[in-house]
């Protein structure tokens, strides 16, 4: 009973939210390093600078709006909360440590492309970035933490998206191989945990991997979709030829969803959206081509993909060994959400479930809706799963003394590994790791907010900059120390 022997337990993060040193090692730009901070309470968005072909500046504050030919850069009149973050670059033997002592096995965590490959496409790699990553994995070693390593979370190269428009161009598919290729080799015995593609369901649309119009063109975006599989294909055969010992999986944003009624014509719209939102990129990446209702998508559309030689064949010899996934919150799908009066939401995002209660950012809490993932995932696949992001993004408050009792994010991890937990002993999934999301505080990547953390350890630094980054654990980080060396036994709050 319970979770297997073995269970991977840690905590998550990524580059360019949590290490800083945007600039320091011989790092080059990525287009995260040009996003300043927003205001997620307040819906403000994060915005980006841009040089138009003209010469002409601009500045905008949403994918959509990106105009064509511009080129983003950093205003060095603005602040960029990337920048520094919070300074894994020179904090990392202290923080590996404190992981150790909150009794992590695993630890996730993302090379920064622009670390490796300063442009993304540089002809020699960077020593001293490769160097880094290489101490801090003997670091985890060293505490018996395996790394878990996502190749690109993101983080595209800025001279990427600036001079071949990102993920759209084929440009980039050769540079990620060259990238993938690299740490491999260099990694090879010390990192056996890999995961591709940060998220590749919001991947394809997000500002941070190409600052052009992809999304408002649909021949585009779909473009740039199938490059991101081809790179995901690639990464996993490389990795399972510089050694066999790999264990790579793919990385998919999962939220639980659900039809608005009983209503046939819900339960469709809810299927629907899933396709589109979920299942696509799983069928993909799991099975090995595109399903038939993505298909008739671009048809129906007059989508035709470019596609190189041996690529069909790629995608199936890529196909990952395990499926791994966020889960944050569930949403809400109807046909006719207009007609239903006093639901807020949209077809897009969801409707507001009145079974559910929201964060302070509006994401809507829903522990069932992992183990009901953790079904449906298993059903369709079975593959071995890993939650590789969870959590709560909540405002805290630093008492006079110091503590920080954060006992709403207690709460909400009991609440999931409970679920979980049936999803073992009960349903019988194949689950085998759990990384908690920003187990440390980082930068938000939605909104760029150091107010919005999700840590059991705090971190001194406000949305301006401000604090002198020191560590102090929160009343969480207990917790999940006793959760995490009774192997999810002891869960009482
Ligand atoms: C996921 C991302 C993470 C992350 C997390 C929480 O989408 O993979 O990078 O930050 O969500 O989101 P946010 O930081 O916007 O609260």
């Amino acid at each position: 009973m319970g979770f297997p022997k073995g269970f991977l337990w840690g905590g998550a993060t990524a580059a360019n939210q949590y290490e800083g040193g945007y600039l320091s090692g011989g790092k080059g730009l990525a287009v995260a390093d040009t996003i300043t901070g927003g205001d997620g309470i307040h819906g403000i968005q994060r915005k980006i600078f841009l040089e138009l072909p003209d010469g002409t500046k601009t500045v905008v504050g949403n994918r959509e709006e990106v105009p064509a030919g511009a080129k983003a850069y950093v205003d060095p009149d603005v602040y960029y909360p990337s920048h520094v973050a919070t300074d894994f670059y020179h904090h990392w033997k202290e923080d590996i440590e404190l992981f150790a002592e909150m009794g992590f096995n695993v630890y996730r965590l993302s090379i920064n492309w622009t670390r490796i490959y300063p442009n993304g496409d540089d002809e020699e790699p960077n020593e001293e970035g490769l160097q880094f990553y290489e101490d801090v994995f003997k670091e985890c070693h060293k505490y018996g933490i395996e790394p878990l390593v996502t190749i690109y979370h993101f983080d595209c190269p800025l001279h990427l998206a600036n001079e071949y428009d990102g993920w759209v161009s084929r440009h980039t598919v050769d540079a990620f191989e060259k990238y993938c290729r690299t740490i491999f080799t260099r990694y090879k015995g010390l990192v056996k945990y890999w995961l591709t593609i940060n998220e590749i369901n919001i991947n394809a649309n997000f500002m941070m991997n190409g600052v052009h119009e992809h999304i408002s063109n649909k021949q585009n975006a779909e473009q740039a979709r199938w490059h991101l599989f081809v790179g995901s294909a690639k990464a996993v055969k490389i990795g399972h030829e510089v050694d066999p010992e790999n264990y790579i999986g793919l990385m998919i944003a999962h939220g639980a969803s659900y039809p608005y009624s009983c209503n046939p014509e819900d339960v469709m719209a809810e299927i629907e959206n899933s396709h589109r939102r979920k299942w696509f990129y799983g069928d993909v990446q799991c099975r090995g081509y595109y399903p038939e209702y993505k298909l008739k998508e671009m048809e129906r559309d007059g989508i035709v993909l470019k596609k190189e030689p041996g690529d069909d064949e790629l995608l199936k010899e890529g196909v990952v060994d395990f499926y791994s996934f966020s889960y944050y919150s569930s949403s809400t799908f109807a046909a006719h959400p207009e007609n239903i009066p006093g639901v807020e939401g949209n077809q897009e995002r969801g409707l507001t479930n009145p079974y559910l209660s929201a964060s302070e950012w509006g994401w809507i809490v829903d522990p069932v809706g992992l183990r009901i993932n953790l079904n449906q995932i298993y059903d369709r696949y079975h593959l071995p799963m890993m939650v590789v992001e969870n959590g709560l993004g909540a405002l805290d408050t630093v008492e006079p003394d110091g503590s920080i009792n954060d006992d709403y994010r207690i709460k909400y991890i009991h609440d999931h590994i409970v679920e979980m937990k049936k999803a073992v002993e009960i349903d019988g999934v194949d689950l085998f790791g759990y990384t908690p999301w920003g187990h440390i505080d980082i930068v938000s990547a939605g909104t760029g907010e150091m107010r919005k953390r999700y840590g059991f350890i705090y971190v001194d630094k406000d949305d301006d900059g401000n604090g002198d980054l020191h560590r102090s654990r929160k009343k969480s980080f207990y917790y999940i120390q006793k959760v995490y060396k009774s192997n999810g036994e002891d869960l009482d709050m």
